[in-house]
């Protein structure tokens, strides 16, 4: 494929922020360039999340990404919460005036979108790197990136910082124009995914003395299951067995629920942090998804956040390109940190409410108990937490 060295909006990074932003402004008849980094196999791959809501499906659905997704997704109404033993079941639609999530994994998200843009002629290239971005306060912006051996150039009129949390865009934004808060919390995850059917037909969040556990899927014939571990722990360190015999344990609840055991084929540690970068707009310059905010994956709202941003700016750029109005364009960074607020107030609240702080004492941890309980006795409680974790409805 040749590559343009001048388009209207250019892309760096194709994740699922990037790579939905290109099919948007595709969609719209707006040109855009979408610059990888890694090999295309390398982001079909890449574990993350599984889980999306009623408005990054109806996004996908909006710009035709979504008939695999309509086959193979899985629709869940509900979570269980699991402490002390007992498990409670909070149930979505009854909570939230009918919404619901889907189980349809990151990559197969990434495959879909791939497969569109490649299709629709979308110049997308993988192994390209974006290394520097000059002209970000300019109308100009170009960035510099290499592409089969050679050091190349994209001008654009728009600039968008789809690379994640290490991408290169968000630093070409002058220090002094940007501001970063960040919680990093004192526990990361331990995730596996193992081929054996779920032993669940819904998700299982854990609260145990011995720390967090998650119990999710890929399908019905891979389960992804999660357990807080110490940061800096060696995944490497954990046998198969002690992964099952600890989430055994944690998962463990009166009655005869049993967990299914089958061989991990990957395993990886993950450091759970939230991370805001304000404003999302400087100059021609934006950041979406990853690159502008990271939340603990408890609530699962990266994957979320970063569908809702680029729906935004594709929004916005079909507008700037069809009547010269910038006003959506304006509005973008503001209206999105509000919402990645919420977001991030949510994930927050939902991690300390069921992870083990080893700096915590038994008054913290009689706390955590007491918010759980609070969930199972209180419709105010559980509806608080399903319309958060299902996410506002569409616009
Ligand atoms: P991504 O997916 O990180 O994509 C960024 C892309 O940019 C590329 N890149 C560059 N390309 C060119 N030049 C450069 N200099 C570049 N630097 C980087 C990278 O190679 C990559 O392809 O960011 P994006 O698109 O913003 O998407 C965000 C989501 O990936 C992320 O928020 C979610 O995965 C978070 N997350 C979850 N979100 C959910 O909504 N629901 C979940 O259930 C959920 N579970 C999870 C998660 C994240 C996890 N991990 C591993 C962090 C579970 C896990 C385990
Ligand atoms: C996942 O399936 O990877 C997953 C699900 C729910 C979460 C986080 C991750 O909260």
């Amino acid at each position: 494929m040749r590559l343009p060295s001048r388009t209207r909006v250019g892309i760096v990074g194709a994740g699922p922020a990037g790579l939905l932003l290109a099919r948007l402004l595709h969609r719209a008849g707006v040109d855009c360039v979408v610059l990888e980094s890694r090999e295309r196999e390398y982001v079909e791959q890449r574990q993350r999340a599984g889980i999306l809501e009623q408005a990054t499906v109806d996004a996908l659905r909006g710009c035709g990404a979504a008939e695999r997704l309509d086959r193979e997704g899985l629709a869940h109404d509900g979570i269980e919460l699991r402490w002390n033993r007992r498990a409670y079941r909070v149930d979505f639609p009854s909570l939230t005036g009918g919404r619901r999530v889907w189980v349809y994994a990151q990559t197969e998200v990434v495959k879909d979108l791939i497969a569109l843009d490649l299709a629709a002629g979308v110049p997308l290239a993988f192994a390209a790197p974006a290394v520097a971005v000059t002209g970000a306060d300019t109308d100009r912006p170009v960035v510099h990136y290499r592409h089969r051996g050679r050091e190349r150039t994209l001008a654009c009129d728009y600039l968008v910082g789809c690379d994640g949390f290490h991408g290169i865009v968000r630093a070409a934004v002058p220090a002094a124009a940007r501001t970063t808060y960040e919680r990093l919390h004192p526990y990361s995850w331990l995730g596996v995914l193992a081929d054996v059917p779920p032993s669940c037909d819904e998700l299982i969040y854990a609260r145990s003395p011995r720390g967090f556990a998650l119990h999710s899927l890929r399908s019905t014939t891979v389960s992804r299951l999660y357990l807080q571990v110490a940061n800096g722990t060696d995944p490497e360190a954990w046998s198969d067995e002690r992964i099952w015999d600890e989430l055994d344990n944690r998962f463990a609840v009166e009655g005869d629920w049993r967990l299914r055991r089958g061989p991990i084929t990957q395993k990886s540690v993950l450091p759970m942090r939230g991370s805001v970068t304000a404003p999302m707009r400087y100059g021609s310059v934006f950041l979406a998804g990853d690159a502008a905010h990271i939340v603990p994956p408890t609530g699962a709202k990266g994957l979320n956040l970063a569908a809702g941003d680029v729906t935004a700016l594709g929004r916005a750029f079909a507008a700037r390109y069809a009547d010269g109005s910038d006003r959506l364009l304006a509005a973008y960074s503001d209206s999105r940190l509000d919402r990645v607020r919420r977001a991030q107030e949510f994930s927050y609240s939902l991690t300390t409410m069921l992870h083990t702080d080893p700096g915590g004492t038994d008054f913290d941890a009689r706390l955590q108990v007491s918010r759980l309980e609070r969930i199972a006795e209180s419709r105010a409680a559980r509806a608080e937490l399903a319309e958060n974790y299902v996410g506002p409805p569409s616009d």
